[in-house]
């Protein structure tokens, strides 16, 4: 049975039922089943897709049981939950992560080939959801991942995209960009709950009244009403029974609201008004910055979070408890800004609803939600113009503006006639034509606010938020971002998991502090040597993979330099470039050079309108076009672009570097997360002292890490005298030659024009210090080319890296905000049989 650890079913004499059953021929017969019952087919006509989705409904079947006893445990023991709030989810493919959390993997692999079919190009027919742009989208998924393991009750809310972040093409060495059709055929992970919809205002106007009991109340007259239905997807924990859910809203046109004396008559005004409520959850904005003045990203963020809290609000009801009580039964947690209007919907809600008044409902409010912040890049910080914010939530501007009336009562107390102070602090800005600073708002209706690294949070004590810090310090804590090691070992690095698994038994997958138990085995030959195979292995995997795909050839034994992350001038994908083309340049001038091989990797996809970040994808394909067929070069340098980086693509990168690059501009990064990704796999990073790298470096040791560049303080002293980018390019050949060769055509058929806003750019601006940085990133980079030429120091540090990174485990973070924010406790859940259940 692949039921082990605390998956306690009450064995007895049993015959296994088809739909919970472990064993293989089970399995077999399951699948069978589901070909003919789900998908309608029988194998002669079967596709590959067809199976994906027999088996998808296999496991899924045995993931209902477990998911149906935790949702019946939370209710009957009137637990704490945990609701996390997130606009954006990467979950990534789910199938092969339920089965690593169920430990069926084995049984499936052989039951599927049992039935003349192969696990791994089963697994290649998900289609991932999309759902998010980026690191923060991922955070949440791993996080979700570490509440489910942690046996922690936990709902996920956000929204039900239908097309996700587009799929990344690169024709003519540009990104395109095409629409993701992710639910195109079906979702098997997805249960719709129409019965649980709820209604969602937008719009019109406000009245007051006075109710029975003579109390003054408000009254909310909207302009249009759009339905929001849930869609559950389970998540589960390794090796526990604990399933939490995933609750994503589609927006409907409502069936009620005037929907008849509205269109009277007036059939395809009807339909018009489906379709205007359809669009709501139609796409997801591909930005990883906030988009200014869209009214429907506005909308997006009130319509999932108001589905959200009133559905939490029902939940709460139906248990019997009192209102007042509602922070003791849910912590709730905003990840970043984007659910922030839920503090004032809250309030709305116990106010104008519930008829609770102000003071307790704010009690409840700031007792109720928590805020983490994940970025310091000023222009990332979302505000919204009065004028469309009144437009769309009237009640909530009311709302708003009472909070800050109170707030700045409060702060006119502790500084007597300091307007400043005011001005600072307040929701509204009041500079720039009037905006709601949501940030603002999430600080002041959070009992609890958090950076995502060490330096992120002191950065924000000392910048951002610094007026916030000196007025409550006590709300202020750090909680250093975290992966979990299921995805992003177990299920991606098999080999390397075995041969952890083989040397130090298995509880590191749980408690990922015991890989410290590798770190002797770091001066053992033969594990050493073990790991140096494991390493070849899977970067053959990688040269097979861009073979096939790309049909180009790359050398398993050069050095795999990785860059994969979001395009963004902070993070510097073209100081990465101008170390290749000079590279390029010491070979040009001596083609005899000794150089230590090294394939360049670039993922990564660009917001649409980011047109800097598009021109750095183009000018990588273009020095890869020159170089890579480039005589003189003879394979010691080649560059590759990985289209399309997301969850699915990513898993095949992260086990196969050597290098990882984490080279932004000290001060910009939050945190990162990829960065913990790779060292778990055996990368070495090359990267600054920014976000969590610097944790990083601490816990796995100066020497086993390579540093470069500026500090976050000598980023700001330098940026406060006059930053001169010129004189670098003025002072350094090598700089100058490499930024003359972009510049000249040579990467652009000629085309002296292609590239010069970027090089313009960097040399008279270059906000994010890249030619600053060059000098000490070369340098750099030429002792990781010779230490790469001695694999058995190389191999040691690679192994102390794993054995070390153990912090980053996202069950440690999470650990971390239970605690501290969310004040919850694991609960255990135990299965009933089905068949009982039955009765
Ligand atoms: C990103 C930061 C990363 C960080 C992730 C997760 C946003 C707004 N921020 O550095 O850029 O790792 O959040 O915290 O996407």
């Amino acid at each position: 049975s692949g039921q082990s650890d605390s998956m306690d079913v009450q064995t007895g004499p049993q015959i296994e039922d088809d739909r919970t059953g472990f064993s293989i021929e089970t399995l077999r017969r399951a699948i069978a089943d589901n070909l003919y019952y789900i998908q309608g087919k029988f194998p002669e006509i079967a596709t590959q897709y067809d199976y994906y989705m027999a088996l998808a409904y296999t496991v899924r079947d045995r993931i209902l049981h477990r998911w149906i006893n935790t949702v019946k445990t939370y209710r009957e023991q009137d637990v704490k939950v945990v609701c996390y709030l997130s606009a954006e989810y990467l979950p990534g493919p789910h199938l092969g992560n339920n089965l690593v959390n169920l430990g069926i993997y084995p049984q499936v692999e052989q039951a599927v080939r049992a039935s003349g079919l192969d696990l791994n190009a089963l697994l290649a027919e998900e289609e991932e959801p999309g759902l998010g742009n980026g690191g923060l989208g991922r955070l949440a998924a791993c996080y979700m991942d570490s509440l489910a393991t942690l046996e922690i009750p936990a709902i996920g809310y956000g929204i039900r995209y239908e097309y996700g972040i587009f799929d990344q093409e690169i024709r003519d060495g540009w990104q395109v960009e095409i629409t993701d059709k992710w639910l195109r055929l079906g979702n098997p992970w997805e249960i719709p709950r129409p019965e649980n919809a709820v209604d969602v205002k937008f719009g019109g106007y406000t009245e007051s009244y006075t109710d029975d009991q003579g109390h003054y109340r408000v009254r909310w007259v909207p302009h249009q009403v759009v339905k929001g239905v849930p869609y559950d997807t389970p998540i589960s924990g390794y090796r526990v029974n604990t399933t939490n859910t995933l609750r994503l809203w589609k927006a409907e046109a409502p069936e009620s609201f005037d929907f008849q004396a509205f269109n009277l008559g007036d059939y395809y005004g009807a339909v018009d008004t489906k379709i205007t409520s359809e669009n709501l959850t139609k796409v997801l904005y591909p930005n990883d910055e906030p988009i200014q003045g869209k009214q429907l990203r506005l909308e997006q963020q009130y319509f999932f979070v108001s589905c959200s809290l009133q559905n939490l609000l029902k939940i709460h009801l139906l248990r019997e408890d009192p209102l007042e009580t509602f922070a003791d039964k849910f912590a709730i947690q905003l990840n970043d800004t984007h659910p922030a209007i839920g503090i004032a919907e809250l309030m709305r809600l116990l106010v104008d609803e519930y008829l609770i008044n102000w003071e307790i409902a704010w009690d409840i409010t700031q007792e109720a939600f928590a805020f983490t912040n994940h970025t310091l890049l000023p222009e990332a910080l979302e505000t919204w113009s009065l004028e469309l914010f009144g437009r769309l939530l009237p009640r909530h501007l009311e709302i708003i503006y009472e909070i800050n009336q109170r707030f700045l009562d409060q702060v006119r107390l502790k500084y007597l006639g300091n307007t400043d102070k005011l001005a600072q602090l307040s929701l509204l800005d009041e500079r720039r034509g009037k905006r709601i600073r949501m940030a603002h708002l999430a600080c002041v209706g959070s009992h609890a606010i958090n950076g995502v690294a060490a330096l992120h949070t002191e950065l924000l004590k000392t910048g951002v938020l610094r007026d916030f810090y000196e007025l409550w310090p006590e709300k202020f804590s750090n909680k250093t971002n975290g992966v979990t090691p299921r995805r992003w070992m177990v299920l991606i690095n098999p080999r390397l998991t075995q041969l952890i698994s083989r040397n130090i038994g298995e509880s590191w997958i749980k408690q990922l502090d015991d890989l410290r138990q590798l770190a002797p085995l770091a001066n053992d030959p033969s594990f050493c040597h073990e790991w140096r195979q494991v390493k070849r292995a899977v970067k053959q995997d990688l040269a097979d993979y861009i073979q096939t795909t790309q049909g180009l050839t790359i050398n398993p034994d050069s050095i795999y330099d990785v860059q994969a992350k979001r395009f963004h001038e902070y993070k510097r994908q073209h100081l990465n470039v101008l170390h290749i083309v000079t590279l390029y340049n010491r070979i040009k001038h001596n083609p005899e050079i000794e150089m230590t091989p090294r394939t360049f990797i670039f993922g990564g996809k660009a917001a649409p309108g980011y047109r800097m970040a598009k021109l750095i994808i183009k000018l990588i394909t273009a020095v890869g076009d020159a170089v890579n067929q480039d005589p003189d070069v003879c394979d010691r340098i080649k560059i590759v672009f990985m289209p399309d980086f997301n969850v699915t693509n990513s898993q095949r990168i992260y086990p196969a570097a050597d290098l990882s690059e984490q080279i932004s501009t000290a001060g910009k990064e939050a945190s990162g997360t990829g960065n913990m990704k790779f060292s778990m796999n055996g990368a070495l990073t090359i990267g600054t002292l920014d976000g969590a790298n610097i944790e990083i470096r601490e816990a796995v040791g100066a020497e086993n890490f390579y540093l470069f560049g500026l500090t976050a303080q000598e980023v700001a002293d330098l940026k406060a005298s006059s930053y001169n980018p010129r004189a670098y390019y003025d002072s350094n050949a090598a700089l100058r030659e490499a930024l003359d060769l972009i510049s000249s055509g040579y990467f652009s058929h000629g085309d002296g024009s292609l590239f010069q806003p970027l090089v313009e750019g960097l040399l008279h601006h270059d906000p994010y210090l890249v030619l600053a940085d060059y000098q000490s990133y070369i340098d750099c980079q030429d002792s990781v080319g010779q230490a790469f030429q001695d694999q058995e120091t190389w191999t040691r540090t690679a192994i102390l890296n794993v054995a070390r990174i153990g912090k980053f485990s996202s069950d440690r973070a999470i650990r971390e905000y239970c605690q501290d924010i969310w004040h919850v406790d694991p609960v255990h859940i135990k299965l009933e049989e089905y068949v009982q259940a039955k009765a």
